[in-house]
């Protein structure tokens, strides 16, 4: 029950795209969710990092039972992710395909496919985000540190130290416009966090007193997971400070910048009407590339500095991918641009239901549905998990009365609502859950205790 209360046309779609994320779900373990869903022949069936980082959200939050499905089916082909490393010469770790179904590589053109090394460390931030959720020990120790670990062995033998930093080179980033570059700063970002959240579960792991025989069955050393902290905390982030923003990469700022208004309305999506190469000349973005990694690592930048970003790329992305809106929307909720935000979002949430992107017919934008439930829930309920509790800082777009919707968190099940200029998050089951609010902190101890403040 997600419900936006004031604009009946963007819960009509809302509740659509949710129907639809559902029921598209893999539920045994061995599948996952198909970028189109089960609705149309688009992209083969594959699973991308569509699933891990749009759609996972929404069933974590609700449904963390299905959520331990879909990282199930990512455990289950892990091995094929470790031939695969080794078989782009990766002498260790897993290197997950960027589409797929049975777990080995689908991409026919590599430079927008399998460079995405990105989805690596997609799938390791959604292992972490379900145990930061959850609290769900049992699948750490039996899949989700072994996960871990692999992935960030992947980052240890595509990057390397060069004085004093950490780099990676020869990647693509989420953004498909701009192809193998070197240190794009999502990927750096999400191996960052890949390596650290390693580095965390093995503590965990000692903890509860399980780290010897882990390290042994997997030939983990104290040596190694001293490296993957230090190449954590050496990893290199673009930063201009001519422009005052992280760069997409290395080489993006010295590029020409493509003139979007000056484009014909019939050249969009550019994909399809640009030879890549061309495309790649120039900035130009299709989707939510570095503002995706401001979303998701908020403490890696200053406020001022993804301010500065969100306006850059807001310039130059096209939004030809469906996967781009609802992340522009999230962002602008936190900077507190209330036209920007319900604009990002009303351009999101009816892609399906309105076919506003004239593809509808070869199948539904599931990632995109995912994203709306990530906008209306970490974007203007603002929620975000923390290891010691929830955090919420509401914030209602113009024209819209209200929004509710429940979630759960470790265990415990809470409704947040906002409606009158007010919020509340009250506990329905379990506690007591932590909840940080912009103006307290609040414990909620038992089932009906709730916080409470003024809307943004
Ligand atoms: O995974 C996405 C990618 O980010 C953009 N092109 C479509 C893919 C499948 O949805």
């Amino acid at each position: 029950d997600t419900t936006i209360l004031g604009d009946s046309d963007a819960n009509l779609s809302m509740q659509f795209n949710l129907y639809q994320l559902f029921q598209s779900a893999g539920r045994d373990g061995l599948c996952s969710i198909a970028a189109k869903g089960l609705s149309g022949e688009g992209y083969e069936g594959h699973y991308f990092w569509d699933t891990e980082m749009y759609m996972m959200p929404f069933f974590t939050l609700t449904m963390p039972q299905l959520a331990r499905k879909l990282l199930g089916y990512r455990y289950r082909t892990l091995e094929a992710a470790r031939e695969n490393a080794r078989l782009l010469g990766h002498l260790k770790g897993a290197l997950y395909p960027w589409r797929t179904i049975d777990g080995r590589e689908c991409s026919g053109y590599f430079l927008a496919g399998t460079a995405q090394y990105h989805i690596v460390g997609d799938i390791a931030y959604a292992v972490s985000a379900y145990y930061n959720a959850t609290g769900d020990r049992e699948y750490l120790i039996a899949e989700g540190a072994e996960m871990l670990l692999e992935t960030a062995r992947l980052w240890m033998d595509v990057g390397h130290m060069a004085q004093g930093r950490f780099l990676i080179n020869c990647v693509t980033g989420p953004d498909e416009y701009t192809c193998l570059v070197n240190n794009n700063y999502y990927t750096n970002a999400c191996a960052k966090n890949n390596l650290e959240q390693a580095v965390r579960a093995a503590q965990l792991l000692e903890e509860w007193g399980v780290y010897g025989e882990w390290a042994a069955r997997l030939g983990v050393t104290r040596e190694e997971l001293d490296g993957f902290a230090c190449a954590a905390e050496a990893m290199y982030l673009p930063y201009d400070e001519t422009l005052g923003i992280n760069p997409q990469d290395d080489s993006f700022l010295q590029k020409p910048v493509w003139d979007i208004a000056a484009t014909p309305r019939d050249k969009f999506p550019l994909l399809l009407n640009y030879h890549p190469l061309q495309l790649y000349r120039y900035q130009v973005c299709k989707q939510a590339d570095t503002v995706l990694a401001h979303v998701l690592f908020e403490e890696l930048a200053a406020k001022d500095v993804r301010e500065r970003s969100f306006r850059y790329y807001e310039k130059i992305t096209t939004h030809d991918s469906s996967l781009s809106n609802c992340i522009f929307c999230i962002e602008a909720c936190r900077l507190g641009l209330r036209r920007e935000a319900r604009a990002y979002f009303g351009d999101s949430v009816k892609t399906d239901l309105l076919n506003t992107h004239g593809n509808s017919k070869d199948g539904i934008h599931t990632a995109n549905m995912g994203g709306c439930y990530m906008a209306v829930v970490n974007g203007f309920a603002g929620l975000r998990l923390c290891a010691d509790g929830v955090k919420v800082d509401p914030f209602l777009p113009e024209g819209w009365t209200g929004l509710r919707f429940s979630f759960q968190y470790r265990g415990s099940r809470l409704r947040f609502e906002m409606a009158d200029g007010r919020y509340r998050v009250r506990l329905l089951a379990g506690g007591p859950v932590s909840v940080l609010t912009p103006e307290r902190a609040c414990r909620l101890e038992r089932p009906g205790d709730e916080a409470e403040g003024k809307t943004r």
